[in-house]
């Protein structure tokens, strides 16, 4: 008579390893480092390399990578600034046809004053102008991926004095 067997599927297997681990510190840092193999990435690790003429900032959400630049660094109080960015889909995610730039900042429960607008430049590359931060303080740079389901917001906070 045949005993069921459980399913030697992915999911299945890790799950077995992770039974043998010692204690479930050593099995979460096992899966830590599972977790960071899996997504480590050549062309993604080096995303927004072409940014050389500022100091280059990185984030990332839902998969995707952000490198920007500003204009001016640090990012003057009350002047407008541009920035340059490059997007970096995830594998197997068509780049994205557009980003909306905009930024807030949250503990004060305000955005900016002006809209910027955003142009693609070829390549995963866009530039985004008329940001102005009017006053000092923490702001928050929103990016918001177009045409990504579902819906990607890519954040990076900035201190301006
Ligand atoms: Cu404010």
């Amino acid at each position: 008579m045949m005993t069921p067997q459980p399913k030697r599927g992915h999911f299945a297997g890790r799950r077995l390893t992770c039974m043998t681990c010692l204690t479930r510190l050593t099995c979460l840092v096992a899966l830590a480092a599972w977790h960071t193999t899996a997504v480590a990435n050549p062309a993604v690790a080096h995303c927004g390399e072409q940014l050389t003429t500022g100091t280059r900032q990185q984030a990332a959400g839902g998969g995707y990578q952000l490198a920007w630049v500003a204009n001016a660094w640090p990012i003057p109080v009350g002047r407008h600034f541009s920035i340059d960015f490059v997007l970096c889909a995830p594998p197997g995610a068509a780049v994205p046809a557009g980003v909306r730039v905009d930024a807030d900042m949250p503990a004060h429960r305000h955005g900016m004053n002006y809209r910027a607008t955003v142009a693609p430049m070829g390549g995963g590359q866009f530039k985004a102008e008329g940001l102005m931060f009017h006053m000092a303080g923490r702001w928050r740079l929103i990016f918001d991926i177009e045409g990504a389901a579902p819906p990607v917001r890519i954040t990076h906070e900035v201190l301006v004095q």
